[in-house]
């Protein structure tokens, strides 16, 4: 008799139960399972255990490191993996070379893991552009990316590869220049290095794997999707109430942003004057809230939302 589980794959849990796989701790880990509770998945496990089962949704949670999520994809080992769009193309350009199925679906973009993936030279270079490393050595954990970025310049180069501490490369003597991941340039800044191309920027998405999914697994696809995006646009958007001069409504509603259509509210024994709640679907800022106190708006509420469902 055959071990092979994936003969089985027709039968039992494989048929009815999603299977996620996501970082085990690192950068996108909190993020995950942020949304993921926000959606209603109580996962019952430790981050410890590699295998979690959700307790109320017919779903299985992976946690592995993220360079092996585009892989489980791609071999079809899990249904859907949350990654940095960075380590996504890394693994893509790998595999090609190494002559491994590639195939995936973006199934949504997510509002974290934002980062650009960026050249830095040491602070005193007088940098002109790409050129300046012609026969340099550069260090770099995404070996395929960079050749790609200095292909397209023209420029060639000797690629060190390193699978941690790169920032520290120039210092030791390993290398001129590096080419990595930055968030806020605080890493860069403290190992006397700048910043001076950007060759990608990335986020993190979640992708599924290129095969239709039984029915029942599209079902809870379909929730989940709905769930993500419900979450997701809560995040940003805020429900603004405030007392509003009724001449002013139509300045006001042109500076809120993303704002739909207001619920204007009778003020009694004040005629001049209307309550209005809205809904605001983009990041609002305290330039807007001076502006509506300028147009006469007071007692202005901003409030989060939890969860939206269109
Ligand atoms: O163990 P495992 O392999 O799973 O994790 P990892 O160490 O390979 O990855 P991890 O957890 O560091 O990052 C996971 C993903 O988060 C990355 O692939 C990116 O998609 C995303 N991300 C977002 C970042 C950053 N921001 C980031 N700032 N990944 C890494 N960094 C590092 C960067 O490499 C540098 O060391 O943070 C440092 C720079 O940060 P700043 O803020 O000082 O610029
Ligand atoms: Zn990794």
């Amino acid at each position: 008799m055959s071990i092979c589980k994936a003969c089985c794959e027709n039968q039992g849990s494989e048929k009815k139960r999603l299977r996620i796989a996501i970082q085990k701790s690192g950068r996108l880990t909190d993020e995950t399972e942020k949304l993921f509770k926000s959606s209603g998945i109580k996962i019952s496990a430790s981050r410890d255990h590699l295998l979690a089962h959700a307790e109320n949704l017919p779903i299985d949670i992976l946690r592995v490191r993220d360079d092996d999520i585009p892989g489980l994809v791609m071999d079809h080992v899990v249904d859907w993996g949350i990654v940095g769009q960075n380590v996504l193309e890394e693994t893509t350009m790998q595999r090609e070379v190494d002559g491994l199925y590639t195939g995936f679906n973006e199934v949504m973009k997510l509002n974290f893991g934002d980062c650009r993936l960026s050249v830095a030279v040491p602070t005193e270079h007088n940098w002109t552009g790409l050129k300046d490393l012609e026969g340099c050595k550069i260090a770099t954990t995404y070996p395929f990316l960079l050749r790609r970025a200095m292909k397209k310049a023209g420029v060639n180069y000797k690629s060190v590869l390193l699978t941690g501490s790169v920032e520290v490369a120039p210092r030791a003597g390993l290398a001129d220049a590096i080419c990595d991941l930055v968030c806020t340039g605080a890493t860069l800044q403290s190992n006397g290095l700048k910043e001076v191309e950007t060759i990608y920027t990335s986020k993190a998405v979640l992708i599924g794997r290129d095969q239709p999914l039984y029915p029942e697994k599209q079902a809870i696809a379909d929730l989940l999707i709905q769930r993500f995006k419900g979450v997701m646009s809560a995040v940003e958007s805020k429900y603004i109430m405030m007392n509003a001069p009724r001449n002013k409504l139509e300045a006001i509603r042109a500076i809120l942003p993303g704002a739909e259509n207001p619920s204007i509210i009778e003020l009694e024994g004040s005629p001049d004057h209307v309550a209005l709640h809205v809904v605001s679907r983009e990041k609002l800022f305290w330039e807007t809230l001076e502006q509506l106190k300028e147009l006469g708006a007071t007692s202005i509420l901003v409030v989060p939302i939890e969860k939206m469902l269109d």
